[in-house]
């Protein structure tokens, strides 16, 4: 079969971009290819250039892997979106103009960041990519990349705060003005955490440079919210099968989208508010509501669905106990929250279940699992701690860590892989613990992880012993029955 690449000969069930591709110029560039962004920033930039044009198409920049770079440079850029419900439906994409791997082609990298036309770096690097150090919230010199970039001359940077350095540095030089840099990852505040770091990169290297970004670029915090499983063999023979041709970049979702931005851009912007986005002036507010509602009860029904051995979220809502336990975490968080403007919990926590819920979505409970050092402070330790301020209840905070660590100690058999950037010093730390007890402290002594407001926490503390104990002694069947009889 042919390989896709073109918008001739498309059939009629599959929509196209509602835009003349060619005549839209370049004005963002994209780090980090992964299937998220393919199913977020590039739909609402593909729609926005529909409704209202402008030169903002998009030059995607993969930090790691090739394969999704040559894939969609193979199909001049186009891939087919799935949206999955009741019904599959299918959409090309347009907006991405075309791609660089950035190992390979670090000079077409930096040209791209330097062009006069980019007014636009956004970013989906999740969140270990950014190098924060847990311990200050600053940039942690310690991550490879960063410490490469530090030592370097910028003229092939590895980090992608090395390269919005670079990028900002070449065009303050040439007189160029500066872009925009958009954090579209699960963290709290991310375009503040990114203007933190990529100010304390810049100040380590010229301190005029660092005043100039100050004073110049813009740092927007966003809310991103989409579904978006990996793809599958399952995903390549639906595209096949819709558009006719062989399409190796195509990527699946739910019906669902949401992105909440703070309006600060410092050259300009789509019309993304045509595809639904919400511009707002403070964006925190639905960045927590999202982070502990959503994320939260993720990771919690990630770890204790993965070790009870469901292996998709919607497993883990077939299944009585464990939606209980989901409906009890997503109710917590909700006492966690201040007001979100225009948004009722209750009927927001119905609208995340049915998502959860979706029969169509193979969402791998194992990918949510993944860099839980990463994950936990901001999805669960900071509800805990925002819990314990408002006298609420901290139970499924509890279960949520100790699923966690039962998590961590599974895999010390090599039943699976940790996949977390400290995962060797959990493995030593899992294969050392004795005892459920010694487990859950030098798990809670970890350095830059586990609040000190929280590990102080006595009641707490004993609240996850409770549950540690019963995961690692009964299993974690029982675990889940237990808690949700309680
Ligand atoms: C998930 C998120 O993998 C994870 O940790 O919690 O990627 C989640 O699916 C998205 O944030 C939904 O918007």
């Amino acid at each position: 079969m042919t390989r896709f690449h073109s918008l001739q000969n498309l059939p009629a069930t599959v929509a196209k971009p509602g835009y003349d591709r060619d005549a839209a110029g370049i004005g963002i560039v994209h780090i980090g290819l992964g299937a998220f962004m393919r199913a977020h920033l590039a739909v609402y930039t593909d729609d926005a250039l529909a409704a209202a044009g402008g030169d903002w198409r998009i030059t995607a920049i993969g930090l790691r892997s090739r394969d999704a770079i040559d894939q969609l440079n193979d199909q001049n850029g186009l891939y087919t979106l799935l949206v999955r419900d009741a019904e599959t439906a299918g959409r090309v994409i347009g907006s991405i103009a075309d791609a660089i791997h950035a190992p390979s082609d670090p000079e077409a990298v930096l040209a791209a960041l330097a062009a006069p036309s980019t007014r636009i770096v956004s970013i989906t690097i999740t969140e270990k990519g950014y190098g924060i150090d847990p311990a200050t919230g600053g940039l942690d010199v310690n991550v490879p990349a960063i410490a490469a970039d530090l030592a370097s001359d910028l003229s092939a940077p590895q980090s992608a705060v090395g390269l919005i350095v670079a990028g900002l540095a070449q065009r303050r030089a040439e007189g160029t003005g500066p872009f925009t840099a958009l954090s579209c990852d699960n963290l709290p505040e991310n375009g503040h955490i990114l203007k933190r770091l990529v100010l304390d990169f810049a100040r380590r290297r010229d301190g005029d440079l660092a005043d100039w970004i100050e004073a110049n670029a813009s740092f927007p915090a966003t809310m991103v919210d989409r579904i978006t499983p990996p793809q599958t063999e399952k995903t390549l023979a639906d595209a096949r099968a819709l558009v006719g041709a062989d399409d190796r970049a195509a990527i699946e979702t739910e019906p669902f989208s949401q992105w909440v931005i703070e309006d600060d851009f410092c050259a300009g912007r789509p019309a993304w508010e045509k595809g639904g986005a919400v511009m707002v002036t403070d964006v925190r507010a639905y960045e927590r509501m999202k982070l502990v509602m959503l994320n939260g009860t993720h990771s919690m029904l990630a770890y204790a669905g993965h070790v009870a051995g469901h292996k998709f979220v919607r497993e883990t809502m077939a299944d009585p106990d464990l939606k209980r336990l989901i409906d009890r975490h997503m109710r917590t968080a909700a006492t966690t929250l201040d007001a979100v403007p225009g948004i009722d919990l209750d009927q927001h926590r119905e609208a995340l279940l049915a998502r959860f819920a979706n029969p169509t979505i193979d969402h791998p409970t194992y990918q949510i699992a993944m860099d839980g050092t990463q994950k936990m402070p901001t999805r669960i330790f900071d509800a805990t701690l925002a819990a314990i301020d408002k006298g609420t209840d901290t139970q499924s905070f509890a279960f949520a860590t100790a699923a966690w660590m039962a998590y961590v100690k599974g895999a010390i058999d090599g039943a699976y892989a940790i996949r977390d950037p400290r995962e060797a010093e959990l493995l030593s730390v899992a294969r050392s613990a004795a005892s459920p007890e010694a487990l859950l402290n030098a798990l809670f002594a970890l350095p830059g992880f586990v609040p000190d407001a929280l590990k102080s926490h006595d009641v707490f503390r004993k609240t996850v012993l409770l549950r540690l104990r019963v995961m690692l002694e009964d299993g974690m069947r029982a675990a889940i029955t237990r808690e949700a009889a309680a």
